[in-house]
């Protein structure tokens, strides 16, 4: 599902909600739903363009990977949350240059028109360039989803630290997936919810480390960057991200919330 305003992204709307589900299509109807109320009620506003793809994944095409780890470190305010996203992408192998600027961008709204883009921005870890080649819409990863057994327990699991939202499990979800895609380095996230203020950075080392400040309150701005080296093409890059994948709890325990 993506939703947009003013018009179709295509048509230069501005993004409003997106959201992906993989499920047996006995849901289907209702995910549909509960994505179509999530673009309509979203806090950046109404959509006046909405548009719902459904496409059959045969079952044979399916992957199945683990969680990441979750971890969080404790920040006092957004200076203190984006240097400390730096210093952990820095550890990953991302150049501080090419960190920095990640930060810069989704700070400053990454979008052509000074919004938040409807994918992410591809960035090479090392020279801090963006590589996608339609900065309006970066790239998207789709096919995505829990393992239907998984998450419930997954929730169980971490109610009580509070993330046992579909927010977490969808960023989760995603990052998991973002991580283990050859070429990818690390990922950097912040919502562009005004309300939500917490964003992560991943990476196969730190697994997915939430950091509670990284954005202002009632700041439409944010997205996601993935840092990549020797990939041959962002167009390839993005085929990799949306090959159908289900994801299971992280094998080991290490919820160090
Ligand atoms: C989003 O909702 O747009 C991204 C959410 C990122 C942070 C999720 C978390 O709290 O771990």
């Amino acid at each position: 599902m993506r939703a947009a305003a003013g018009g179709p992204h295509e048509a230069g709307g501005s993004h409003i909600s997106g959201g992906e589900r993989l499920v047996p299509p006995s849901e289907v109807e209702f995910r549909v739903q509960e994505l179509v109320r999530r673009a309509l009620l979203h806090e950046k506003g109404e959509p006046d363009f909405l548009c719902v793809t459904v496409e059959r994944v045969p079952q044979e095409a399916v992957r199945s990977l683990s969680a990441l780890p979750i971890s969080k470190r404790d920040v006092r305010d957004l200076e203190e949350g984006r240097s400390v996203a730096v210093e952990i992408l820095a550890e990953a192998g991302i150049s501080r240059e090419a960190a920095l600027r990640a930060v810069a961008w989704l700070a400053q709204g990454p979008a052509p028109d000074g919004g938040a883009m409807r994918g992410a921005i591809v960035m090479d870890a090392d020279t801090g360039e963006r590589l996608e080649s339609d900065p309006a819409r970066g790239v998207r990863v789709s096919r995505i989803d829990w393992h239907p057994d998984e998450l419930p327990a997954w929730q169980d699991e971490v109610r009580h630290l509070g993330i046992a939202n579909e927010r977490v499990a969808e960023a989760l979800a995603l990052a998991t997936k973002v991580v283990q895609t050859p070429g990818t380095v690390a990922e950097l996230c912040w919502s562009d919810d005004p309300g939500y203020v917490t964003g992560y950075v991943a990476s196969k080392r730190h697994g997915y480390v939430r950091i509670p400040f990284l954005k202002e309150r009632g700041s439409p701005l944010g997205g996601r960057v993935f840092f990549v080296r020797g990939i041959s093409t962002v167009e390839e890059y993005e085929t990799a991200l949306q090959t159908p994948v289900l994801l299971r709890r992280e094998e080991k325990k290490r919820h160090d919330v």
